[in-house]
Order: C-alpha cells, then structure tokens, then sequence
C-alpha cells in the first residue's frame, strides 16, 4: 500500500529537471488516452545531457509498451541516460516483454517513476528488478497527476469497475440537461466543445433510455480532429429503446433488467448487460473492459448513481440562465448541510459566458 501523495524521502532523489521531463512523458502519455484499455496510457522520455534522444507512449493494448518506442529512438544514446516513464515499467510477460529487461540491455543509467504500477504482477518489482541490476531509480514525480491520468486503468485492475464521471449542465436556477446537444442547449459552444474531447478520452459514454428517446444522441466526437468515439452504454431497463437510435453503433451496450427480452438488441450485436442494481452493471461494464465511463444523462441516470454513491468525478457546467419556477426549497435534500458530500481537488474554469467546476468524490485506486 502507497499513498498518492509521495511520502518526501521518496521524491528526495528527484533533481530540478525530473519534473519538466516528466511533464513531457505525461504529454507523451496523454496520447494513448481513451485507446489503451485495459493498459494504460504511459509516456516515456530518454533524456541524455539534458536533451531528449527518445520518446514514446502506448498506442494501445497488444502493441508495444511507451519504453520500447523511446528505447528505438534513443539507440544508443540511450546508453548512461536517464528515463523517464509514467508508471512503473513492467517486469512480466504480458502480450509484451518485460520493459525492465528492455531498460536494463539499453545501459540507462538512472530511471525515473511517475507512480507505481497496481498491476498485482508488476507491483514494485519493476523497480526492484531495476535498482537489482545497479540502475538508479527515483519514484514519485509527478505521482498525482500521473495517477489522474492513468485512473482509469487504475479503476479497472483494483476495483474491477470503471471511474464513473457524472456531466451536466444546468442552469444558474439549478436546472438539469444532462444532455447538450442541438437545439436548446444549456451551456454555450466552447462548453459543448470542450465535452465532446471527454467522449474522446473516456472508454465508454451512457445515457438512459429517456434522454435516448427523447434527444435522440449521436453522442459522438464529431468534428474532433483524430477523435476517436468511445462505445456507447445505454440504460434501459425494459429493453423498450428504438434499435434506430443513432447511438446505437458496433461495440454498444444494452444495460437492462434481468428478465427483460433482449432477442432483437443480441441478433442486432448489441452486448447486453443485466443488472439488479448500478453497483452490479458497473462490475459487468468492467468485465468488458470498461475502464472509464461517462454519465451523459439524463438526471435520472444521474440521480441513481449519485444517490448510490458511485459518482467518482463530477464535471458540471453552470450557464448564467434562469429557467424560472423557482429554487427547490432546502428541505428537500437527502442530507443536511453538515452532511454534504464534498468534492475534492476542486477546479474552476470560465468557457466563454459557462463556468465549468470539476472535482473528486472517489478515490484513485493505487495499490
Ligand atoms: C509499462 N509500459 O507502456 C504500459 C505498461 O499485456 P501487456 O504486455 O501489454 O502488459 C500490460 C500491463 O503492463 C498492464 O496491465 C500494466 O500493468 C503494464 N502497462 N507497462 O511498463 C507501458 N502500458
Ligand atoms: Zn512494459
């Protein structure tokens, strides 16, 4: 067990340079994002007198880890340089060779971690089997925001669910649309924007069957250069939804009840999920390698998981718009004030005349 944030004589080896290199690894790493599962995303920089000679990150699952890539480049520079990776390197045969033993041929000298790997297969003996054979290693740069960006992954291989992220936009009267798009949106362009990126990133998107029929949602990337659409989800618990609804696309899934009559969804491909409860849709979802998942809506998707607690990050979008009959007086609320669920890591952002406010209500999974 590690915490996240690195106890000080971990990062006491870091030099003033680990961290804007590491910086450049995450970048590198970010690249991978939405299309590794169920690997994560890495990034790997080799840095030989202060320049970079090598850089690489995972593509995706099966192809060659972001070490390999950087190592190529390197060559031989890589002989007496530093590395720089954002997750522990592998030490066990996987759909790849271990990284450790790609490290250790090259002749790098020095090994710098982001975050330790969760993988109960790799779990510290990366490092080990690194420091083993004589390579200097530092661990915890940049451990927060690389444990962010890898959540996902981390989700998945420790709770064996996907990292819910809860997204609306509502107006200043507390107005809900969970879903934006079209017509009568709530938030402005520069938010709808900025949430497309997400269905970029994130490994699946869901909706429940009201925003289905009633918005119809292609919920794709749509003109995201490179963008990539993450697998659709649908709850329905009745298996009543059009199979004409846009949303529906190779790799979509049917969450529904257990006794419903799922006939036409399975002849039509659709992978159907039953499920009692969010809790056990959520096991199933990761089972499909489902490591990150959107909640596109509507609020009584919303309201269930929040309600049920299993809302890991929220990314709400207040637009300066009143909609009128009223505020909801305070004595409705499940909890009293003292009570509230607080988020964390809190952030505040303005998009164009939208405020965008984001933060943590679960944990990130380490070890
Ligand atoms: C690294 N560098 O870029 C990644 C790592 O099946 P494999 O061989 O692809 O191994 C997958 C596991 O390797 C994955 O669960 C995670 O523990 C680690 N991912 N490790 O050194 C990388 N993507
Ligand atoms: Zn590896």
């Amino acid at each position: 067990m590690y915490t996240v944030n690195a106890p000080p004589e971990r990062v006491a080896a870091a030099l003033p340079t680990d961290e804007r290199w590491m910086t450049l690894a995450l970048d590198l790493a970010a690249r991978g994002l939405g299309r590794t599962t169920p690997n994560p995303p890495v990034g790997c920089v080799i840095v030989q007198e202060d320049e970079a000679v090598g850089l690489g990150f995972h593509p995706r699952a099966g192809e060659p880890h972001a070490e390999v890539f950087a190592l190529r480049g390197a060559g031989a520079g890589a002989h007496g340089a530093t590395a720089y990776v954002t997750l522990e390197p592998c030490h066990h045969h996987g759909r790849t060779p271990p990284c450790t033993d790609a490290l250790i041929t090259s002749g790098v000298r020095r090994v710098v971690v982001a975050a330790l790997d969760p993988n109960p297969r790799v779990a510290g003996c990366g490092v080990q089997a690194l420091r083993d054979a004589g390579i200097d290693v530092t661990v915890g740069v940049l451990e927060i925001q690389a444990t962010r960006q890898q959540v996902g992954f981390r989700s998945l291989i420790v709770r064996g669910r996907p990292w819910v992220v809860a997204k609306y936009a509502m107006t200043l009267d507390g107005k809900v649309a969970a879903h934006d798009e079209g017509n009568g949106a709530v938030s402005g362009e520069a938010a709808r924007a900025r949430a497309m990126t997400w269905r970029d990133t994130l490994d699946a998107v869901a909706v429940g069957s009201g925003t289905l029929h009633s918005d119809d949602p292609a919920l794709t990337t749509r003109g995201l250069s490179g963008g990539r659409d993450a697998r659709t989800v649908v709850f329905d618990r009745r298996a009543q939804s059009s199979l004409q609804a846009r949303a529906w696309r190779p790799g979509s899934v049917l969450v529904t009840a257990p006794d419903a009559a799922t006939l036409a969804f399975e002849a039509a491909s659709i992978t159907v999920v039953r499920a009692e409860t969010p809790q056990s849709a959520l096991t199933q979802l990761g089972r499909l390698d489902i490591s990150s998942l959107l909640l596109e809506g509507g609020p009584g998707l919303l309201s269930a998981f929040l309600d049920a607690s299993l809302v890991d990050e929220v990314r709400v979008f207040i637009a300066p718009k009143l909609l009128g009959r009223g505020l909801s007086p305070l004595t409705l609320p499940a909890r009293r004030m003292h009570e509230a669920q607080e988020l964390r890591d809190v952030t505040v952002e303005t998009l164009g005349p939208d405020v965008l406010v984001t933060g943590l209500l679960g944990d990130i999974p380490c070890l």
